[in-house]
């Protein structure tokens, strides 16, 4: 089933997030639709909150170098909590939840993560480039954060006069 992402400003997408505590049937079909949801809308990486869902769950498919997205490539990350960041490097993110804008920020380059899979098997992998990218970006929104608020005062202003303008020809 394809759920609804909530959208900027929804004030939903401030939540922190709680840790899942049971890994049961319920917590797996809620995780086959965000992978529905985040295929069906061209997404890379979604987070439970994005579709009103404040548990610390996220999914990641990260395209291959034709740009194909493949199933088998999908991860699923359940507590997540991020070990040894290393370097920092800049990438133009998007984000389902702020449809249409793109801006610049700046992360760690490498990290070990630490998480469960859908069984609440612990396991752990390195990360590199986009995927240690897109593991942050989501961890930031299990604890109520969004890409636009690292940017600077300036271009969150010119963001927010945007945003609004365009959610204004939306309607
Ligand atoms: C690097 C940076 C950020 C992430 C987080 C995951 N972000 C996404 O999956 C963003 C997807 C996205 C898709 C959009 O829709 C289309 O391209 C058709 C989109 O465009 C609009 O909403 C108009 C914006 C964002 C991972 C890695
Ligand atoms: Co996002």
């Amino acid at each position: 089933m394809v759920l609804t992402i909530i959208t900027y400003p929804d004030k939903r997408l401030k939540t922190r997030s709680t840790a899942v505590e049971i890994f049961d049937h319920a917590l797996h079909t809620f995780l086959d639709d965000m992978y529905e949801t985040m295929i069906s809308s061209n997404g890379i990486g979604l987070a439970a909150i994005q579709v009103a869902n404040p548990l610390r769950v996220l999914i990641l498919c990260i395209p291959d170098e034709e740009g194909n997205q493949h199933q088998n490539n999908l991860l699923e990350i359940i507590n997540p909590v991020i070990a040894d960041p290393k370097g920092t490097t800049l990438y133009q993110e998007g984000c389902l939840s702020v449809p249409g804008f793109y801006e610049d920020v700046e992360r760690y380059e490498s990290l070990t993560l630490h998480y469960q899979d859908r069984h609440g098997k612990a396991s752990t992998l390195e990360a590199a480039d986009l995927l240690a990218i897109a593991i942050q970006h989501e961890i930031d929104h299990l604890d109520g954060k969004l890409f636009i608020e690292k940017l600077t005062y300036n271009r969150r202003k010119k963001f927010e006069k945007e945003y609004k303008k365009a959610l204004k020809e939306k309607k």
